[in-house]
């Protein structure tokens, strides 16, 4: 455990701390964790400050769901931020790891906030030695593929997390709202996984619902936020025109209620301001998630 909870706003709705950090009687257990990282950020830096801006946006809503007419359960724990190490990738993974290690092993469901999106990765890493190969389907909401082998001469980056993801031998791997990538993503993507543009969610969204519905077994989502249009979310590292709309999301979202989710994270929010729509908009995802279950 590397956990650095000392001045963190907790996430709304969740439970006050106490000593044990991992104390709740609920069966049903969330734990949110912070990954103030953002040190393989290419373009608009900022995503360090994630876990503080959604969780302060966070408060702007109710517990009611009013889509799911469901509220926001009671065991959620907010478990404070990793200590990460600026600038230095490998060792923040490995304490990321070893900290998700820990939250597995207590039953509790990970809600990451990041940081930029490399830390996915570590999170896979310690759910796919959890769960073990070929088990756990990823859905990945993005406007980039984030398929390259490497990036700047970097094999693990915010550009390269779903190649590397896709070393751990996951079941399968979706992604939702693409419209963006390198020539070597779109063939590797055409072999590989299911991937559906963000052209197609506007043309047919039914088509993409249907095949979210016919997923079976355990499932992964890793949000990077830029797969909204950057009018609904344009404080990210990597804003890319021709996105989704949040109307969008929350269909295709809700369309996995009652699933088997068995973690999410929400990465690449770089709001510095209070009422920023980008944090508004992951806190609003982050509640929605809560209340699939
Ligand atoms: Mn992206």
């Amino acid at each position: 455990m590397f956990l650095h909870t000392e001045n963190v706003l907790k996430f709304a709705f969740s439970k006050e701390s106490t000593d044990d950090p991992y104390e709740t009687s609920d069966s049903l257990k969330f734990g949110i964790l912070g990954v103030p990282f953002d040190g393989t950020t290419s373009y608009l830096p900022g995503a360090r400050f994630g876990p503080r801006t959604v969780r302060e946006a966070s408060y702007n809503f109710e517990s009611y769901n009013f889509q799911l007419k469901k509220t926001v359960p009671t065991g959620v724990l907010d478990l404070g931020d990793i200590e990460v190490v600026h600038g230095n990738f490998k060792k923040t993974c490995s304490k990321l790891k070893s900290t998700l290690d820990d939250v597995l092993t207590q039953k509790i469901i990970p809600i990451t906030i990041g940081g930029d999106h490399s830390i996915s990765y570590c999170i896979l890493n310690s759910i796919t030695q959890s769960l073990g190969e070929n088990k756990i389907t990823v859905i990945h909401f993005d406007a980039h593929m984030d398929l390259r082998e490497e990036f700047e001469g970097e094999k693990y980056s915010h550009a390269t997390v779903m190649r590397r993801i896709l070393d751990l031998n996951p079941l399968q791997l979706i992604q939702i709202g693409v419209r963006s990538a390198a020539e070597e993503e779109a063939i590797l993507s055409d072999e590989r996984l299911t991937s559906f543009s963000s052209y197609q969610v506007f043309e047919n969204i039914e088509n993409i619902l249907k095949c979210l519905k016919n997923i079976s077994g355990p499932i992964y989502i890793s949000f990077d936020v830029d797969v909204l249009d950057p009018a609904y979310a344009p404080s990210t590292g990597t804003p890319s025109p021709c996105g989704l709309n949040p109307m969008q999301i929350e269909k295709l979202m809700l369309s996995l209620e009652s699933k088997e989710l068995v973690g999410m994270d929400l990465v690449e929010v770089a709001s510095t301001e209070i009422g920023d729509p980008t944090a508004m908009n992951a806190a609003k995802i982050i509640l929605d998630f809560l209340c699939m279950h």
